[in-house]
């Protein structure tokens, strides 16, 4: 958080004499939400904080880290292998009887989902932050609320915060509000992705730790299974009749959130100053005409607002600051007087005939038999489309024609959208290459009779210059990025018809942006977590229609998965079940050490003691703290016919293995190859330093090639022999994010990776000499 300081204003003697009594010490800072959330997680001294990252909600997570480096804070900070598994570590630490937090977006949220009811059901409080982002597909990283609509049902309590201050301010009631003993439910909070949850405000953060711990209090002893002396069963078993009853109680704890909350608010005004009513209701008192809108969205149209009551227009903006329980008597009252008003829906219900707030507001004025307000539905700014205050005056003369004519044209539509015409095809960039064109016989597989193995005979370096690219360049990847360089050695040797399909990562976000695409072959995106499941349902549903005689045989499809390393961590349930089944496809993970697509976040393959933005260095903290996952002895032990280790640095050994995992996807199974990708920026390297540091990862056997086929390890490269094995420093020294190892306080971290790396390679290199294990 090096640009996170906080600046003290002092506070001006007649401005502190003014204060209220009651309202505590404040200072004014300059802040995004997702920094608010983090300052107030630190102020809050959560126990556990269990996350995965995603764009826009990542940065929480990384200004904890920096703070956490920094000794700022002692938060236990847990990083998932996927938004599940981190919503289970929350749910785990919450039932440990501690306060918990963690921070997500989008396809983070509908992952993290599953468990949310479950959570709720068994009444667990703990605190999610949620910088509201649409949902794929297609994917796409700005701001709607479809993430949060999806929320609406689980029995979480929702607070809406429409700025940053409102982050930082909910994120303490949040707590207060979960935990009292009436509810005792989990609190999301809703903010909206970049335009909240990036953008830097004016705000007042507290001055004093002991007023937010007298205003939290101590967090209640609800049962835990960490009471040993009092053992109970969480989350048994229950059918009907029971099971409903459970329900009963969970809709009323979320009535006793209707009196709770504002009790709450109304207490953290007493603190802070700052008003947070249920419904935010502006400019409303004589209002004939009125908006409906959700966070950032709602204070574009209250300038919108001022504008036309300077005209002399009598309109007014609703806004929840809860959106569960749904302040539907506060609506009833609000909009018994107003003679029309536009709801806009920041996601669709689709084929509901509006969004969510849109339909629930219609039920709370159904209930008001003496309400005539006209109700308009629409759906706006999808996607991150911006909403303007020209887009809230649109909405007030719509609503303004429904009243003046008493009567509503169209209930429903989209606002600034425009469907396209069947007609409009986006021009390639460059066409479509056909197999014929790529495939030139550059590695040549026979299978050796003796040895069972596969023999290949490759065709020199220069020759694989005149195979033309299956990836068009002027994709957005970094100047040096190393996931490209492999590609282009992968389809250097692969021949025939290919269908790739891309995880979610650098690979596939430089190479799409809609119109385009840099892929010349068949080319599908599934989320980082599925893909393997995807296209070995694809793989199956092709072998089926062969067999039926609906495709011809004689195309022979080659399909291989585009992995980076995170791919390996969330999606390494989906791929480990692929290779169990042995599909015929081959699995290749380009490893560059990190999330980089999000902003380099450590993954599971990031290595001990390396920096990232969830690993930071600073007084206290020294990098990642536990080893990297072995990836490719998980996949040996699935038993496939054949598991390699690679670098864009030994091309002729890649393009090898590479011929080889075709033969063997297309003869036998399923193939997982983990190749060692460069990537600069996050490595902070110079752009064409992939060769050094590659060279030196793999001589100092951090990074081994090898291959494993049916079983039998070979190493394909043995520093050792060649005289070249160096120590795990020498690579180290190489890297920016590595530096801070050399240093000689951190000298048992250097001698730690050194113990593991040669711990792996002395088990290689007996599995090598070994063909038993
Ligand atoms: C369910 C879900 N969680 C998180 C994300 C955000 N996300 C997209 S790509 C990515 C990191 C990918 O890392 P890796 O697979 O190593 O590829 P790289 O970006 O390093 O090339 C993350 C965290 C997402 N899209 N979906
Ligand atoms: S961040 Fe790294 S992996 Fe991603 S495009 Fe840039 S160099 Fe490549
Ligand atoms: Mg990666």
């Amino acid at each position: 958080m090096d640009n996170m300081t906080t600046e003290i204003l002092a506070d001006p003697p007649q401005a502190a004499n003014l204060r209220p009594t009651g309202i505590v010490q404040q200072k004014f800072d300059f802040r995004s939400g997702n920094e608010a959330a983090a300052l107030a997680a630190r102020n809050i001294g959560f126990h556990v904080m269990g996350y995965f990252p995603i764009t826009p909600s990542t940065e929480v997570a990384e200004n904890l880290s920096k703070m956490q480096a920094d000794g700022e804070h002692d938060i236990v900070m847990i990083a998932g292998d996927g938004e599940h598994g981190a919503a289970g570590i929350c749910y785990g630490a919450a039932l440990g009887g501690g306060r918990v937090v963690n921070a997500t977006s989008s396809q983070g949220l509908l992952y993290a989902l599953e468990q949310l009811p479950v959570q709720a059901g068994t009444r667990v409080p703990m605190v999610f932050n949620i910088a509201a982002r649409t949902v794929s597909g297609p994917l796409d990283i700005r701001g709607d609320h479809s993430d949060i609509y999806y929320a609406l049902n689980t029995g979480w309590i929702i607070l809406c915060a429409r700025d940053p201050q409102a982050v930082y301010d909910l994120n303490f009631a949040a707590v207060k509000i979960g935990e009292h003993k009436d509810v005792r439910l989990p609190v999301l909070i809703a903010y909206d992705g970049f335009i909240t949850s990036h953008q830097k405000r004016r705000i007042q953060v507290f001055d004093d730790p002991e007023a937010v711990r007298a205003f939290l209090g101590k967090r209640p002893d609800f049962p835990s299974p960490l009471d040993t002396e009092h053992p109970a069963t969480f989350g048994p078993y229950m059918n009907d009749p029971d099971l409903i009853n459970n329900k009963v109680q969970l809709s009323q704890a979320m009535e006793a959130g209707r009196r709770v909350i504002p009790e709450v608010l109304a207490e953290l005004e007493k603190m802070t100053g700052r008003a947070y009513p249920v419904l935010d209701a502006y400019r409303m008192e004589d209002a004939e005409l009125a908006t409906v809108l959700l966070n950032s969205a709602a204070e574009t149209a209250k300038e919108t607002a001022d504008e036309l009551r300077a005209q002399g227009k009598r309109v007014g903006v609703l806004s929840p600051n809860v959106l569960r329980p749904f302040p539907a008597e506060e609506f009833r009252r609000a909009l018994r007087p107003v003679k029309a008003v536009t709801i806009g829906d920041r996601a669709d219900s689709y084929g509901a005939g509006g969004g969510n707030i849109s339909l629930e507001v219609r039920a709370a004025l159904q209930l008001d038999p003496q309400n005539k307000t006209r109700v308009l539905s629409r759906i706006y700014g999808l996607g991150g489309k911006d909403f303007y205050a020209a887009d809230a005056e649109r909405f007030f003369e719509q609503a303004e024609a429904a009243a003046k004519a008493e009567r509503v044209v169209e209930p429903f539509a989209y606002h600034g959208a425009t469907p396209g015409a069947p007609t409009n095809n986006p021009r390639p960039g460059l066409p479509p290459i056909p197999a014929a064109d790529v495939s030139r016989g550059m590695a040549k597989v026979r299978r050796d009779e003796a040895t069972g193995r596969l023999k290949v005979e490759l065709e020199p370096l220069w020759k694989m210059t005149e195979v033309p690219n299956r990836i068009a360049p002027g994709h957005g990847a970094c100047p040096g990025c190393g996931a490209f360089p492999t590609l282009h050695q992968v389809y250097n040797v692969l021949e025939g018809d290919i269908v790739v399909l891309f995880q979610t990562g650098c690979a596939m976000v430089v190479t799409t942006g809609y119109p385009s695409t840099a892929h010349r072959i068949n080319y599908i995106h599934n989320l980082f977590q599925n893909g393997a499941a995807t296209l070995s349902g694809l793989v199956e549903m092709y072998h089926e229609r062969v067999r039926r005689g609906e495709l011809p045989a004689s195309k022979d499809i080659t399909f291989v998965m585009i992995s980076g390393d995170g791919g390996m961590d969330i999606g390494m349930g989906p791929a480990i079940g692929a290779a169990n089944r042995n599909h015929r496809m081959i699995i290749l993970e380009y490893d560059n050490q990190g999330y980089m697509n999000t902003g380099a976040q450590l993954s599971y393959s990031t290595p001990f003691g390396h920096r990232t933005s969830t690993s930071e260095v600073g007084k206290v903290a020294p990098g990642k703290r536990y080893h990297h996952k072995d990836t490719a002895q998980i996949f040996a032990a699935c038993h496939l016919p054949y598991v390699f280790t690679a670098s864009e640095g030994y091309p002729e050994d890649l393009m090898r293995k590479v011929a080889k995992a075709q033969w063997y996807a297309k003869n036998e199974g399923m193939v997982y190859g983990k190749i060692l990708s460069f990537c600069p920026l996050n490595w902070r390297t110079a752009d064409d330093a992939a060769q050094p540091v590659l060279q030196a990862a793999i001589d100092c056997c951090f990074f081994p090639l090898y291959e494993i086929e049916h079983g039998h390890t070979t190493i394909t490269y043995d520093p050792d022999a060649t005289d070249r094995r160096h120590a795990v420093s020498d690579w180290l020294k190489l890297m920016g994010k590595t530096r801070h190892l050399l240093s000689p306080e951190n000298a048992p971290i250097v001698q730690g990776i050194q113990a593991e790396t040669d711990r792996r390679w002395r088990r290689l290199k007996a599995m090598h000499d070994h063909p038993d294990l």
